[in-house]
């Protein structure tokens, strides 16, 4: 498909953002789509096919964001077209059990050995607010960890941000969220086992799970440092709180069985999300059977959905999941081999122009961070020059590259993107380049 080289006309866009301010705070169903992290107006999408976006005024983009990682089998794949057109005039949703659910669930027990129950949910927020639920119950404990950068969606008690000592309690991360539930999360560094190690002895028998992304994307990609998940296991193992493994962002991205398969540990609860819907709203909590049977209508702790399992949803994700699974072979040595050309072309870019950068990636997600620093914790990453981040989206954008509108969150690919996509964004970058360094 040809590449866009002229200045860029938004001005329906414009009018669609204008429009959309009278009904949605900041004209957004996300706050994140605003643009705020990097300025500008965000072009609004009327279409979308392969690697390629189609905004209102007919500009064209390569795609690096994915709607935040689902479309890893690019826009409109045809067999996930088809699986929804086919369901759809069936009816688009029963409030009641179809064989479609045990159909995608048998395709997520395979690729997640450690999921043998699981629970279908409509969001990533709605399957870790579950989980944690879960934990408390099976435990007997309130306190949860999570890790500084890393994010699980909206439920209070995870929009918590550290407190002032590594083991005191949180406080919150947003407002709205009272005082007492946060004071029941602790925010530690990731990447950093003594940290953990403090918490469990300032809080003995008090901490019912652990939570974490097992790669982070949400601030920025950070990889897990060698010996750092096993080290989780072994701690929430000799604690006797649950260790729960957020995939909704690295779930059949950096591996069919994602980080879980990729570094070879296990996690009592699994959360799932994005690419396990195929674009629809889908997401997952599960883990061993004795664990999920806590659940009502066999246990005591309550978790419904209207649209949970719903059958456009479970049809996109099976036709979405089973390829991967059919096609895995051929998929993931692609997605690695196009993510390393297109990273390290753009960080050589980088080199050349004399602009500190630090490429973090794991498989198909990765972060350009603009801090000539490495990058394994939040602390560090927050170092970054976001305001060069800023000017670098901004002229990426404007030559038809759209990255994801932060310097906290990680870039996806897909099997769509090919030596095109990788030649026209380096190219891009190496004038974008110049654009970060004018100031
Ligand atoms: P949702 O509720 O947005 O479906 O999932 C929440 C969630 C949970 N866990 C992880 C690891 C996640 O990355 C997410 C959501 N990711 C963000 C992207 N950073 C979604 C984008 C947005 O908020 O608009």
């Amino acid at each position: 498909m040809s590449f866009q080289k002229t200045a860029r006309v938004r001005t329906r866009s414009q009018a669609l953002q204008q429009r959309a301010e009278r009904f949605f705070p900041g004209g957004v169903n996300s706050p994140v789509r605003a643009f705020r992290a990097v300025g500008g107006a965000p072009p609004f999408i009327e279409s979308a096919e392969g690697a390629w976006l189609t905004d209102a005024d007919g500009n064209r983009y390569i795609d690096y964001f994915g709607s935040w990682g689902p479309m890893i089998l690019g826009h409109a794949f045809p067999p996930v077209v088809e699986a929804i057109e086919r369901v759809a005039r069936r009816s688009a949703s029963f409030g009641a059990s179809t064989g479609a659910e045990a159909d995608l669930a048998e395709r997520v027990v395979a690729c997640f050995p450690a999921i043998e129950k699981m629970r279908f949910v409509s969001s990533g927020t709605e399957a870790t607010m579950s989980a944690i639920r879960l934990a408390r119950a099976a435990t007997g404990r309130n306190v949860i960890v999570k890790f500084e950068g890393c994010y699980h969606g909206h439920a209070d008690g995870l929009l918590v941000k550290a407190g002032s000592g590594v083991a005191t309690f949180g406080i919150p991360g947003s407002a709205g969220v009272p005082d007492e539930v946060a004071h029941l999360t602790l925010a530690l560094p990731y990447n950093d086992l003594s940290a953990v190690e403090a918490a469990f002895a300032v809080h003995p028998g008090a901490i019912a799970a652990i939570i974490l992304e097992p790669v982070v994307g949400n601030a920025g990609c950070i990889a897990p440092a060698p010996g750092y998940l096993a080290g989780l296991r072994a701690l929430t193992a000799r604690e006797g709180a649950l260790l729960i493994a957020d995939e909704v962002m690295s779930g059949f991205r950096v591996a069919l069985g994602g980080a879980l398969e990729l570094y070879g540990v296990d996690a009592d609860l699994v959360t799932l999300g994005k690419i396990v819907g195929g674009g629809l709203p889908v997401g997952v909590f599960g883990g061993k059977r004795a664990l999920m049977d806590v659940l009502a209508p066999l246990g005591p702790v309550y978790q419904a959905g209207t649209l949970s399992g719903n059958p456009l949803a479970m049809a996109a994700g099976i036709a979405t999941v089973s390829y991967l699974q059919e096609h895995a072979d051929e998929v993931y040595p692609q997605l690695e081999a196009t993510s390393k050309a297109v990273t390290e072309g753009v960080a050589a870019e980088a080199a050349k122009a004399g602009v500190p950068l630090t490429l973090n990636r794991v498989g198909a997600m990765w972060t350009w961070f603009f801090t000539p620093h490495p990058v394994t914790n939040y602390e560090e990453a927050a170092k970054s020059d976001t305001a060069a981040f800023g000017r670098f989206h901004r002229s990426m954008l404007d030559q038809g590259v759209w990255l994801p509108p932060s310097q906290f969150e990680a870039a996806f690919l897909s099997t769509a993107h090919g030596q095109a996509e990788t030649a026209a964004t380096i190219a891009a970058a190496s004038e974008a380049f110049k654009a970060v360094k004018a100031g």
